[in-house]
């Protein structure tokens, strides 16, 4: 591991104080690790006094944080994280935080500190709206996973770009705790108690296994574009005005409709968890329609800008084939649908669960909740190829939800 080792609070000052153009010399620094994430070191840097200024030094650990040194980790998700924030604040302006410096030995990346945004998590848990999320993000996604794709690179190079962002270890982890484990009962697994009899059902569904296969199967073997790949609302910095994307170590040439499916899963895991955690009905009502509303409009600007790049940005030689691009963006409406629904039951089985249902602190209430984001769930799974338009999948969501709720 060369000159790798975790760095303390005190070792993370003394190596911003080196990094030339970032703090005057002299400044009085204090550092904190601040990491509440499930596998890396991260620590806020801020200088004392009237300036306030302060960065972010996110360190990988060579095993992941939450379970501790029996799950070594590649060191390698450093580089891969700070090569894609790079490329995607190429590709997409402004959308990702500033990149300072990168160190290859020591496995971290100086960034811009958003201290001032809000975790997209606990702003929805919150109730909080943001009204310009839902475009900034459709176009996140469309600009990022088009101009990787083959439609608009050349082959040769997007194979090279496939060679230079290939990611078994954290792609392992997807493939078990999203695919593979909240469909039998393994080990890793962790799940409200109450929850017994519904999550055996699933583990003897064949027709919802046969399902998740093919999804598991288009994860594994569909290099379509460069994909954030862990693009949950812990991932997503907002404030009212502006949005950013973090946390990009996932970031390997997976299937589009994984990325735009996790935005989706995770605003319906609020969804489900507003149904008990909101007591008055005409506030519920407001707020689930509100991420309802934020779906939809997330596929509209997506799928228009998504049109727009193809028109301008094209370089597929059928590209103007009447019908390609409908029929593209369809099958990635339809994956996002699949890929949504198998993002929600693993945060309800699986080892890694979300705050949003997590914090629920009645067991019954919660048992609720959870109820509702695994019937959404698998409905979003065994229903995709039906759905056609986004309000499709939004009706799909609906009728789960009535169903659930008069068991
Ligand atoms: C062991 S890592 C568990 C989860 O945390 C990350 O954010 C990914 O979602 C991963 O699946
Ligand atoms: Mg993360």
């Amino acid at each position: 591991m060369g000159r790798y080792r975790a760095l303390t609070e005190a070792e993370a000052v003394e190596y911003v104080r080196k990094i030339p153009g970032l703090f005057t010399e002299g400044a009085r620094l204090v550092s904190k690790e601040i990491g509440d994430g499930n596998l890396n070191l991260v620590f806020r840097i801020q200088e004392e006094g009237p300036s306030g200024k302060s960065v972010i030094i996110k360190q990988a650990l060579p095993y992941a944080r939450v379970v501790g040194e029996s799950w070594p980790l590649t060191l390698d998700r450093a580089r891969i994280e700070s090569e894609a924030i790079r490329l995607e604040d190429q590709l997409c302006p402004g959308s990702v935080p500033k990149i300072y410096h990168y160190d290859q030995d020591l496995a971290l990346t100086v960034m811009e500190d958003l201290s001032s945004y809000q975790v997209l998590r606990k702003g929805l848990i919150e109730r909080r709206r943001y009204p310009h999320f839902a475009r900034h993000i459709g176009r996140f996604l469309a600009r990022t996973l088009f101009l990787t794709s083959d439609l608009a690179l050349d082959p040769q190079e997007k194979k090279r770009r496939v060679a230079k962002f290939i990611n078994p270890e954290l792609c392992k982890i997807t493939e078990d705790l999203v695919f593979t484990d909240p469909y039998y009962d393994a080990p890793t697994n962790s799940f409200n108690p109450l929850l017994r009899e519904t999550i055996q059902a699933i583990w003897q569904n064949d027709a919802l296994k046969l399902e998740v296969a093919k999804l598991k199967e288009k994860f594994l073997t569909q290099a379509q574009a460069l994909i954030h790949g862990d693009l949950h609302t812990g991932s997503i910095m907002v404030t009212e005005e502006d949005t950013r994307v973090i946390d990009a170590e996932f970031a390997f040439y997976g299937p589009m409709g994984f990325d735009v499916g996790a935005v989706i899963a995770n605003l319906l895991l609020n969804y489900a968890a507003q149904e008990v955690r909101i007591e008055d009905a005409g506030e519920r009502e407001r707020i689930q329609q509100y991420l309802l509303d934020t779906i939809e409009e997330l596929w509209h600007v997506f799928a228009q800008e998504f049109k727009a790049l193809w028109e301008k940005e094209g370089k597929e030689h059928f590209a103007a084939v009447p019908g390609y691009v409908d029929d593209y963006l369809l099958r990635v409406l339809q994956d996002a649908a699949g890929f949504a629904g198998c993002k929600m039951i693993r945060r309800v089985i699986g080892l890694a669960p979300v705050a949003d249902l997590e914090t629920i602190e009645d067991d019954f209430q919660r048992a609720r909740a959870e109820r509702l984001a695994l019937a959404i769930g698998q409905a979003l799974i065994l229903e995709r190829t039906r759905v056609q338009e986004i309000s499709d999948l939004i009706s799909r969501v609906l009728s789960a939800k009535a169903q659930e709720l008069v068991k």
